[in-house]
């Protein structure tokens, strides 16, 4: 898979080479590009924004150096005609929520692009023209507020990442986690036995493997229920 990033933050980007992701960027599984939005500015101040038609707070990306990254990062790649168009990925609080299915059908996707705004966000016609070249998805972390993009993306790229095939090791350890099938997770306990007092639940120590499943499903809907209860309906 590749991934393309747009920012004017392109530093936030350096923690992508560690960790499983780092390793699966040095074994070719992805391939990563960040690129500098202030590159695709021609003025001496390398300006971004601008401020906003109609009046308001705050200032808005102007469109131009948006233009010419999305060209160069859309084209950079001979294309197979017959191939799917790319999916630009907007970050932005106004956008669809971002949940373990979007990550799942974003990761069987063969070229992603992030375009990470700051500010008030990027002048609409950037996506609007997006949309005649690629499949653009605007996506929310949630209902909270972030002061750009780059954060967002790279929550999205992680969660995307680990579900590309061969990222993560041991592919069973992804079919058993919270969200995977619709529930948080069930606890988890190692050695030692018993640590300041506390000991492993005695189920996980009978060998009976059918009980412990029965047991870590019951203990993943009473906890779905306590802490999540809208998952269950
Ligand atoms: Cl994707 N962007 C920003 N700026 N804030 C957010 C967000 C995204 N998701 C939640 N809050």
């Amino acid at each position: 898979m590749r991934i393309d990033i747009v920012t004017i933050f392109p530093e936030f980007f350096s923690v992508l080479d560690v960790s499983l992701l780092g390793k699966a960027r040095t074994s070719g599984l992805l391939r990563l590009g960040v690129h500098d939005l202030r590159d695709y500015t021609h003025d001496r101040h390398r300006t971004v924004d601008d401020t906003p038609y109609g009046g308001g707070a705050g200032m808005v990306m102007r469109p131009e150096p948006w233009g010419e990254a999305l060209d160069d990062v859309l084209a950079s790649e001979q294309r197979d005609p017959a191939a799917p168009l790319p999916v630009v990925v907007f970050p932005s609080p106004a956008g669809e929520v971002f949940a373990q299915t979007t990550a799942r059908e974003l990761a069987g996707e063969e070229h992603l692009v992030f375009a990470c705004g700051r500010y008030e966000g990027i002048d609409q016609r950037v996506v609007d023209h997006t949309a005649t070249r690629a499949r653009v998805r605007e996506i929310s972390l949630g209902d909270y507020v972030l002061n750009g993009g780059e954060v967002a993306a790279m929550a999205m790229i992680e969660a995307i990442g680990r579900l590309v095939p061969g990222v993560v090791g041991n592919p069973e350890s992804l079919t058993e986690e919270s969200h995977e099938n619709g529930l948080l997770e069930y606890p988890s306990y190692t050695k030692p036995a018993e640590w300041r007092g506390l000991t492993v639940p005695p189920i996980l120590l009978s060998g009976n493997h059918g009980a412990i499943a029965q047991w870590r499903h019951g203990q993943q809907v009473e906890r779905t229920r306590r802490v999540r209860p809208e998952l269950l309906d």
